[in-house]
């Protein structure tokens, strides 16, 4: 072998491993751990799905919101007159946040800019957003972000990595293809950088951020997407943001929570997770409360209350959030309905809340019958569906001290057998949503 062979080998070697390093090195900062212990207590979250798509509201089609642009192929050209008639002039931050807190939700998600590649935010890179193209001309993101420190929720930035408007998203990928009318041809890495000077916006011009979470790797799977530059970039930017990604496989390196889109962490009955597995990372499950994400006035297939509250446990009895999503209405109003819905699972948490808030996962699996969630030594098992008056659990961990009804503090008879615990549950002390008994042991 000549030198100049081997020189280059070594210098790849080198390349490599460093490559490697930087994979496997992220060493979260002190702030990060500290937010990612809030996140994983927080347990309950907003996602907000809201750009101009929402005055198409659906185009008449359940399941379309926020995908409008796409599955009814309109061209760039067309969509993007779309942002001349933006104007939310009902769209009123502080009564968001109020409503919020008073469902009990303790962070939102919001979309700064989702597959359609408008932004809700000033964007200086780009004309194409929400100041500059819109009657409205106000930040969006702004206004939201100072209303939300004001009353002391966290505000995270969905950030969609896929666009179906910018030229240099080339090559594509699965969607957003000939009918946008774009050249085919662009240059893969400007859009990346693009796609990390929006970043470095949202995370200098609104101060502290819950984090990013991304979406849209799906769309290329095996494409360079660059990640250590745009992860790395973020955490020096902001070394408390944390850093989720809806490319629905086991967390890369660099991100700070898992995600599992419509399904409980490790099901996979939507078909999206390419994964079952679930990582020792904070958990988070996203979910609509009809079936689409961005507004769609043909969708009245509301999930009730109760269906709602029951995810919200099943997902703490995996240690999961829930961000439960609605898609304000183009006039800046949340639906009306999905202010109902969110009131009512939070005067559920008001009574409640004690047994999720802060609480880990329970040492019992959650199953078809409930779950159990874990917090200052007790446990609570959650009793969602339960016909007979005597429910088998499995093996506890230890002995039980005591069980308690959570309602009336009355107390609980069971028996331990080898197997596992049957808990004497009479039907007059079951509870509608979730029957929950307290124990110790
Ligand atoms: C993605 C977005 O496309 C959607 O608009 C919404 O924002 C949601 C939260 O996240 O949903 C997806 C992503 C990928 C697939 C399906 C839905 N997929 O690969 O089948």
């Amino acid at each position: 072998m000549n030198t100049k062979k081997i020189a280059l080998g070594i210098a790849l070697t080198f390349i490599l491993s460093c490559n490697l390093i930087a994979q496997s090195s992220y060493q979260p900062s002190e702030k990060n751990i500290k937010n990612r212990e809030w996140f994983s207590s927080a347990k309950f979250g907003l996602f907000i799905h809201w750009g101009v798509y929402s005055e198409l509201a659906g185009g008449g089609d359940k399941g379309v919101g926020e995908w409008i642009m796409n599955n009814k192929k309109i061209p760039i050209k067309q969509y993007e007159k779309l942002p001349d008639f933006f104007n939310p002039t009902a769209f009123n931050p502080a009564e968001w946040v109020s409503m919020v807190k008073k469902a009990g939700i303790k962070y939102i998600t919001i979309t700064t800019k989702h597959h359609d590649g408008f932004a809700m935010y000033d964007s200086k890179i780009s004309d194409y957003d929400v100041v500059k193209k819109t009657p409205y001309g106000k930040d969006i993101i702004k206004l939201l972000k100072d209303e939300c420190d004001k009353q002391g929720i966290k505000l995270f930035f969905y950030y969609s990595q896929l666009d179906w408007h910018h030229p240099d998203y080339y090559p594509r990928g699965k969607s957003g293809l000939g009918f946008t009318g774009r050249p085919e041809e662009g240059d893969w890495n400007k859009y990346i950088d693009y796609m990390n000077t929006q970043l470095t916006e949202l995370l200098t011009n609104y101060g502290e951020v819950g984090g990013i979470w991304f979406d849209g790797m799906w769309d290329q799977p095996d494409t360079n997407w660059r990640l250590d530059d745009t992860y790395s970039l973020i955490h020096k930017l902001q070394n408390g943001a944390l850093i989720g990604s809806n490319h629905h496989k086991m967390p890369f390196a660099g991100e700070d929570f898992q995600m599992f889109e419509r399904d409980l962490p490790g099901e996979n009955t939507m078909g999206f997770s390419h994964t079952g597995a679930i990582s020792q990372l904070p958990l988070e499950m996203c979910e609509t409360m009809n079936g689409s994400w961005g507004y769609n006035f043909v969708d009245t297939e509301y999930k009730s209350s109760a269906t709602l509250i029951k995810t919200l446990v099943k997902a703490a009895g995996y240690g999961a959030n829930l961000l439960l999503n609605t898609g304000p209405m183009p006039n800046g109003k949340i639906q009306p309905e999905n202010v109902d819905t969110l009131l009512k699972i939070g005067k559920w948490l008001e009574k409640y809340g004690e047994t999720i808030y802060g609480s880990s996962k329970g040492p019992i699996r959650p199953s078809n019958w409930g779950s159990s969630t874990e917090k200052n030594g007790k446990v609570y098992l959650h009793i969602l569906d339960c016909k007979e008056e005597n429910l088998f659990i499995g093996k506890l961990p230890k002995k039980i001290k005591l069980a308690k009804f959570f309602d009336d503090q009355s107390v609980v008879k069971f028996k331990e057998t080898e197997f596992g615990v049957i808990f004497n549950i009479p039907n007059a002390k079951k509870k509608p949503i979730d029957t929950i008994i307290e124990i110790k042991m």
